[in-house]
């Protein structure tokens, strides 16, 4: 089976995405599940069941969803065997800049949205910078010139990043892309597989539940602002 880990900002185009390669790898007879990760609440598994896709939800409640996707990643591998899937396509809130889902040797993808201003592609952290593919959706919506800037400041981010233009609504560019993804080696298992990008230790009192502001409170890993 091969993997697949899509992250992106909340309402990039992620699930829009992931549903038009789906369509085009079915037109190819490929079986194609997914796993839906986010922090509280999740809608997309409707959108995907409709089209009668496989589907799990995942959902971090109160830890940041990249750290919980690695504790979950590979009994989500191990469900995608038992379903006898092609492919299995993770998709990952990326509520946290911090962090990242992606893995080493397992094609990664990073949607992004045109809309979202052009300092965006510098402020994603690792789930865009150490992406294989940068997925830009919504260029119906721009003009040539800002799809053009914004994918110059894709490059100046992740100069190695094949960066697709996919349009979420027409299903646009998505064949282009199914067809790349296929080329995913295929895997049975993540045992001694890394990481890309280390993701950064934040245990403090906050993280543990406590709500009280004051220095009295925070222990553990804080970080205090310094003020010119
Ligand atoms: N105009 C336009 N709208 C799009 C495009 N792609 C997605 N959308 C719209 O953007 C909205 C969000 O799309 P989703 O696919 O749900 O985004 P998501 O990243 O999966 O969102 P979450 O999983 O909730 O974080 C929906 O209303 C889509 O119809 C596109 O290329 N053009
Ligand atoms: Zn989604
Ligand atoms: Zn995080």
């Amino acid at each position: 089976m091969q993997l697949i880990t899509v992250a992106g900002p909340p309402s990039s185009g992620k699930t829009a995405v992931i549903i038009n390669v789906i369509a085009a790898l079915h037109r190819k007879g490929r079986k194609v599940g997914v796993i839906k990760m986010d922090c509280l609440q999740a809608q997309d598994q409707e959108e995907y069941k409709k089209r009668s896709i496989p589907v799990q939800v995942g959902l971090s409640g109160n830890l940041c969803p990249d750290h919980f996707f690695v504790s979950n990643i590979q009994a989500c591998v191990d469900w995608g065997i038992e379903q006898k899937l092609d492919m299995l396509i993770s998709e990952s809130a990326g509520l946290c800049n911090r962090c990242s889902p992606h893995i080493k040797g397992i094609t990664a993808l990073c949607v992004i949205d045109n809309l979202m201003g052009v300092n965006t592609p510098k402020k994603i952290g690792p789930m865009l910078k150490l992406a294989d593919y940068v997925i830009v959706t919504k260029g119906d919506v721009v003009s040539q010139a800002e799809r053009e800037i914004f994918a110059f400041r894709i490059r100046q981010a992740n100069p190695k990043a094949i960066i697709m233009f996919v349009n979420g609504i027409t299903g646009q560019g998505a064949p282009e892309l199914a067809s790349l993804l296929q080329k995913a080696e295929p895997i049975s298992s993540l045992d001694q597989r890394r990481l890309r990008f280390s993701m950064p230790a934040a245990l403090c009192s906050y993280c543990l539940g406590e709500t009280r502001i004051g220095k009295d409170y925070q222990m553990g890993n804080n970080r205090l602002m310094k003020f010119e």
